[in-house]
């Protein structure tokens, strides 16, 4: 038998991902959207506290200072009305500047505005506004999640403001939207209870230090690469773009794993440990595994990324 893409997605079945991360989600979706700016401040505001996003500085906000000052010289009601077009995806200049956006940019855009709130530069809410309780009921709800899975409701929620034409593609993005390492990475050797298996150690070294050439050279020309809760992106050239994306700044801790030959020399590896994103740092470690499946050439057919259910499918490591 030979592997496609579609059968790699079956590896290690068993493995309990957070469903309650796309439920929290549709959940949010079906709020007003006066509701929903309500529910992220509070979410927000709330998160910020236990816990703490790292500091603003490592991120270049030079980007979208533009757009950003002008959102401040507006009145509120102006400000509210911007807030709202985004969350609707309404398709106004600011809508459509946003939706060209890499995901960090867009994040950093929200935190700025979300520092500006704050501060009482800019408003948090419409005047009069009073919580229904829909929104109690999904802050509730996402109260319930642990932190890695509570800062992707947040970050989904980011993700999918804006406008974007349907023609974007994900080489327009803006991204050049990077993190500096706060220290340097450490030289020791990594290494992985149960996986000696070098591409994967190779991948997650080269991630660690930003680099997305080496990383994506361990891939199969075909290859694919699936983000948590998304659909495989197939092809180096879709992996790279995603992963200089999405993928800087990342600290990937991987403890434990298991390796097995499969059919017609194919091995597939789970890995699993806690990855940080540069927002976060230490204060969230993400339960996270990675499910290779490698060619026999040892180049990566498939990797698969997921958020898991809970810290005990850390030790979940069987292949069934
Ligand atoms: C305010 C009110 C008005 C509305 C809004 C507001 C602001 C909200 C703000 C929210 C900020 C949220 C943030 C969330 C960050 C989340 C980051 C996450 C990262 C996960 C990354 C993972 C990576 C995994 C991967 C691995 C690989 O091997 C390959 C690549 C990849 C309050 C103003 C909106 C400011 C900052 C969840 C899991 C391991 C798949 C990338």
């Amino acid at each position: 038998m030979t592997y496609t893409i579609d059968s790699a997605q079956a590896i290690f079945p068993g493995t309990r991902v957070a469903d309650a991360v796309p439920n929290t989600t549709d959940k949010f979706n079906q709020l007003s959207v006066d509701d929903q700016l309500a529910f992220l401040w509070d979410a927000y505001t709330e998160l910020g506290r236990s816990i703490t996003p790292a500091a603003p500085g490592v991120a270049n906000l030079q980007l979208m200072e533009g757009l950003l000052n002008q959102i401040k010289q507006m009145s509120p009601e102006e400000q509210m009305q911007v807030m709202r077009d985004l969350a609707n995806r309404a398709d106004t200049p600011i809508s459509r500047s946003y939706g060209a956006f890499g995901v960090n940019a867009k994040l950093g855009f929200w935190y700025q505005l979300g520092e500006w709130m704050k501060q009482g530069l800019v408003t948090p809410m419409p005047a009069g506004y009073q919580m229904s309780s829909d929104v109690k009921a999904v802050l509730e709800a996402v109260q319930k999640l642990d932190g890695g899975q509570q800062i992707t409701v947040l970050r989904n929620t980011v993700v999918d403001m804006g406008f974007e034409p349907l023609t974007s593609s994900q080489d327009e993005k803006v991204v050049n939207f990077t993190f500096q390492r706060p220290e340097p990475t450490s030289t020791a050797k990594l290494t992985i209870e149960g996986v000696t298996e070098p591409t994967v150690l190779h991948y997650i070294q080269a991630m660690n230090v930003d680099d997305i050439e080496a990383a994506v050279a361990l891939f199969a020309e075909k290859g694919a690469l699936q983000p948590p809760f998304q659909k495989p992106l197939i092809g180096r050239e879709a992996i790279a773009a995603y992963l200089r994306d999405e993928g800087q700044g990342l600290n990937m801790k991987p403890k434990q794993g298991v390796s097995e030959t499969v059919e017609d020399g194919y091995t597939q590896h789970k890995v699993t440990g806690t990855v940080e994103t540069p927002w976060f740092g230490g204060n969230v470690g993400m339960n996270i595994a990675w499910r290779f499946l490698l060619d026999p050439q040892g180049k990566i057919f498939f990797v698969a990324i997921d958020l898991l259910a809970s810290p005990k499918e850390l030790l979940n490591l069987t292949r069934g």
